[in-house]
């Protein structure tokens, strides 16, 4: 596998019992914990990551499915902390596929000298807090312990990958993978049956790509989805030159979009204009690469209401306009759910994939998946025989990874029994009862790297904050998580990515509870009301 690296003891300080002390343990070694390390160490803490995989990435380093790819822009997507490394590195294309992201971040660690601070193939089992020192003790499964002040579970949003409890799934003779967890070495797809079950933006990016060579591909359906055109292009030395001058009004522009994404919706409504001016707009972005088609359209195209459906029309007869048998075009034409109120999957092909004479597309929604038996999957009392099954059914979202670790707080309560009912946090960043712990998972929105680099920024400045002023305790009141909460459930509401089920809320795992797993809030209020926050001398945060 590539870039795996060897454990190499961390240096941490030792303490009486013979376990190892630090100031901070990140768990994750993805984009946050890897920023998360590397600021902690700038404050002068001694910091150890503990990172479950054999290399750095998280999701770039698991999600090896063949088709994985950014659908922001790459020059919008790396770090922006150091401007030696935006110069130094060379996006090749405008939507960078997964290898060259592994890449990239292997370059990032080995810059920044991260390793030394990484222990790999280190799963956590456990962390809890111990109210007498005050310190946060972590346990792994191969028995190492250490504590820290600090605790920092940057676990990632979508790392829990979920597979349906399907009856029958052990018995199938075949083989079988989930897209998160797609071997280094590749699966061999050449001339064999190929079930994928999952159209979300996994499964649209994998079975785009893997339909050029499988024997025959049967895709299990449940909700078609609004997928538009990425059109991806390798970038031109001339390109690149442009781009490298132009990171700081790059990185401006992110920072005042809602997404932080580098698009700026237009402000006029798509009713305000005539509906020939309104298509013309709609068909001019359309061309466009990547999520300019919607993020730089009518602001109200975002908005659930009137022209959020016209634009879903829009797109709904652009599918159409593609898909060779109207039987399976309208298969594929979402219907039961908004614009945009999913996620929406940029892609390179996928409805033509249908046309193919060897792609078969069933629909799973009305008669949904009976059982996996030995030979491939049932459905509809009909049997598909299959030689391989790749289960793209996504994650149990940001709750998920969390809950894989026995995180216990003070009274011995568990993180997993307090967001029983949903996340109960204090701006998705810290949660009562859990002192000196920093959730960076529940705050993110939008660009993720956009998004997650101000969070990693202003958790460490806090911790920074609480030590330079003498404090060892730092928590998040009752009452400012109660308010908080209250806010995104009920602001939450009102946004386009709470009115359909999908992992947002948390609607894709049986007996989830539902509730935004994120804030409502737009990227910029957010860093705002955090500025604030710090301000007011941490309002809302008890500190001892
Ligand atoms: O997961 P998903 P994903 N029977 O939850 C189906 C990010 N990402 O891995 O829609 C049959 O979106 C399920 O059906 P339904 C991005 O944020 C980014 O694709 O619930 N089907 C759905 O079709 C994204 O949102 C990139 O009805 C079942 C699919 O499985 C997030 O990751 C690329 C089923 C799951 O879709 C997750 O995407 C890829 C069942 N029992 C991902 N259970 C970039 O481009 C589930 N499904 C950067």
């Amino acid at each position: 596998m590539a870039n795996q690296t060897q454990n190499t003891p961390v240096a941490g300080k030792e303490s009486s019992e013979g376990v190892e002390h630090f100031d901070a343990i990140v768990i994750g070694a993805g984009v946050t914990g890897l920023y998360a390390l590397y600021r902690l160490r700038e404050l002068g803490l001694s910091v150890m990551s503990l990172e479950h995989a054999s290399g750095v990435g998280g999701t770039w380093f698991w999600n090896r499915y063949p088709g994985a790819r950014f659908d922001s822009e790459s020059y919008s997507y790396g770090y922006s902390f150091s401007e030696e490394l935006l110069q130094e590195w060379d996006w090749k294309e405008h939507y960078s596929g997964q290898p060259e992201n592994e890449r990239y971040l292997n370059y990032v660690a080995d810059k920044f000298d991260l390793r030394k601070d990484i222990r790999f193939n280190s799963h956590v089992s456990s962390a809890v807090y111990d109210e007498a020192k005050g310190v946060w003790s972590v346990i792994l499964d191969d028995g190492y312990r250490a504590t820290a002040q600090f605790f920092i579970p940057a676990v990632g949003s979508l790392s829990a990958g979920y597979v349906p409890d399907f009856e029958g799934i052990d018995s199938f003779k075949g083989a079988v993978c989930h897209t998160s967890r797609w071997p280094a070495e590749g699966i061999d797809l050449a001339g064999r049956r190929v079930g994928v079950i999952g159209t979300g933006a996994s499964g649209v990016q994998l079975i785009t790509e893997i339909a050029k060579e499988v024997g025959h591909l049967t895709v299990f359906q449940r909700t078609a989805n609004y997928c538009a055109p990425l059109r991806n292009s390798p970038i031109d030395a001339e390109t690149q030159k442009k781009i490298k001058a132009s990171y700081p009004e790059i990185f401006q522009k992110c920072s005042e979009t809602p997404g932080s994404f580098i698009h700026k919706f237009d402000p006029r409504s798509a009713l305000e204009v005539s509906s020939e001016e309104r298509l013309e707009q709609y068909e001019t972005l359309w061309k466009e690469s990547g999520f300019k088609k919607w993020l730089s359209n009518f602001h109200d195209v975002m908005v659930p209401g009137e022209a959020n459906e016209d634009y879903a029309e829009f797109v709904r007869n652009k599918i159409r306009e593609r898909v060779n048998d109207p039987v399976v075009a309208e298969m594929l034409v979402p219907k039961d759910h908004m614009f945009g109120s999913k996620r929406l999957p940029c892609e390179s092909g996928y409805y033509e994939v249908y046309n193919q004479d060897n792609v078969l597309l069933v629909n799973v929604k009305n008669a949904p998946i009976e059982c996996i038996t030995s030979k491939g999957v049932k459905t509809g009392g009909k049997d598909y025989e299959l030689d391989v099954i790749i289960f793209a059914t996504g994650y149990d979202a940001v709750t998920g990874p969390l809950n894989l670790i026995e995180i216990k707080g003070e009274g011995g309560q568990t993180l997993k029994d307090k967001f029983a009912g949903g996340p109960r946090t204090y701006m998705g960043i810290a949660t009562a009862g859990f002192p000196n712990m920093f959730t960076i998972n529940a705050a993110s929105v939008g660009n993720f790297v956009r998004s997650a680099e101000p969070l990693v920024e202003w958790v460490t400045s806090t911790i920074g904050y609480v030590r330079d002023n003498g404090y060892t305790h730092i928590s998040a009141t009752t009452e400012a998580e109660d308010k908080w909460t209250k806010h995104v459930n009920e602001d939450g509401a009102k946004i386009l990515r709470t009115q359909a089920d999908s992992w947002f809320v948390g609607a894709n795992i049986p007996g989830k509870a539902r509730a935004l797993l994120n804030a409502p809030d737009t990227a910029p209020v957010m860093r705002a009301k955090r500025a604030e926050v710090a301000a007011n001398g941490y309002e809302g945060f008890d500190i001892r």
